[in-house]
């Protein structure tokens, strides 16, 4: 198959998704065109393949905001047109599927009929998407796309609950390449950062509101009043730097690490022992996937798709969200001796079941849905 693949290029975890997606599908003979603004930053190997076309949106000084989905349209007709696409595969509702559907349209008044697969991610449908700002074209274009996928139960629940969505929406839940996270210890770096044995607790996250950042914080001041710990802070955006003012104040810098964006995001988690997801809001929690693979157990708030990977007193614990206190009773019983070693265990086992094989073939076969539904549409119009 030739898939053209949308996404956002960052650290963000609807990229990474995508990113990881089209890898593997590369490495299983498909020809994967990624058309994104910028290099996406997993797209780190060379493979046959894989193909990058960057989205050239110009500036004029009559635009205060440059027209990115129109460049982005464009860009999306001319690889359509010049790789023969087989099926446009967009991640994140806003603006990629509305953009699809325009280029969908144009391809069309020249006879060539493009079927777009759009996958929702989290935030576009349960914060920005929500927007009366966008709302109405969200709706329009998820409705409009000829396949739509969810990486939860959950989020595929909200999107009917709040948008008026007439087509079926299939869950294909977030993944893992199990071989790239196999636990690599870094012996070294763990003496480096907890010289005396201290717990090593990891946040990873974009830094935005939606993460709780303050309440990671407050988490981990908890735990260091009982047991000798570290936190190290990986990644970066907005509360960053109130969350290091928090720090500050508590005096606890001393202990918290902010490392900023990681590219080798497992090298850190892989000597790790407990892993602090508070979010307000989580359509599925990649970022604690990628912890558990690491076998990292995971102390979550219940939102969203979290309760659908965190397993309860088996791979780590959920509380309701901002409840500072039942996360910490919780990461104390989790982090004493007797009991991490199960934890660890549970959780890297509960990992294994989203394993990118297990995973690949359900978006595959969903592809094959889709390519024959919309070859039966394109014929029953002509
Ligand atoms: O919140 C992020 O980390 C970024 C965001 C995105 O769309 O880039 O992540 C969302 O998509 C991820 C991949 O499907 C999910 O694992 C995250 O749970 C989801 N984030 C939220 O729902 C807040």
């Amino acid at each position: 198959m030739k898939i053209g693949i949308v996404c956002y290029p960052t650290f963000g975890g609807s990229g990474v998704v995508a990113t990881e997606l089209g890898k593997a599908l590369a490495k299983e003979g498909h020809m994967i065109h990624f058309i994104t603004y910028s290099q996406p930053s997993r797209l780190d190997f060379l493979n046959e393949n894989l193909f990058y076309h960057e989205v050239d949106f110009r500036s004029y000084p009559l635009f205060e905001y440059a027209p990115y989905e129109l460049a982005l349209a464009s860009k999306m007709v001319s690889v359509v047109k010049n790789e023969q696409l087989d099926l446009l595969h967009v991640h994140y509702a806003i603006p990629h599927a509305s953009a699809a559907y325009m280029a969908k349209q144009i391809l069309k008044t020249e006879g060539i009929y493009i079927p777009v697969v759009t996958t929702l991610h989290g935030t576009d449908i349960t914060l920005v998407g929500k927007d009366p700002s966008y709302e109405p074209v969200v709706t329009f274009s998820i409705n409009q796309s000829d396949g739509v996928t969810s990486v939860s139960e959950d989020l595929k629940r909200e999107t009917y609950e709040f948008f008026k969505i007439t087509r079926d929406i299939e869950v294909i839940p977030n993944f893992i390449d199990l071989e790239k996270f196999k636990k690599q210890k870094k012996d070294h770096f763990k003496k480096a950062i907890c010289p005396n044995g201290e717990a090593l607790i990891v946040h990873t996250s974009n830094f935005r509101k939606v993460k709780r950042i303050k309440d990671v914080v407050d988490i981990f001041y908890n735990i260091q009043k009982e047991i000798p710990a570290k936190l190290l802070m990986i990644g970066d955006g907005p509360e960053r730097a109130k969350a290091e003012k928090q720090a500050h104040d508590l005096g606890i810098s001393h202990d918290i690490r902010f490392l900023g964006k990681q590219e080798a995001v497992e090298e850190v988690l892989s000597v790790a022992d407990l892993f602090l997801m508070p979010s307000e809001k989580e359509s599925f929690g990649l970022a604690a996937l990628e912890a558990m693979a690491c076998e990292v157990p995971v102390i979550s708030s219940n939102t969203g798709g979290l309760p659908e990977l965190n397993v309860q007193g088996v791979t780590g614990f959920m509380s309701n969200v901002g409840d500072i206190e039942d996360m910490t009773r919780n990461s104390l019983f989790i982090l004493d001796k007797y009991n991490l070693p199960r934890f660890k265990e549970s959780a890297l086992k509960r990992a294994k079941e989203f394993d990118i094989s297990n995973i690949l073939p359900l978006y595959e076969s969903y592809y094959e849905r889709i390519l024959a539904k919309s070859r039966e549409e394109m014929l029953s119009h002509k």
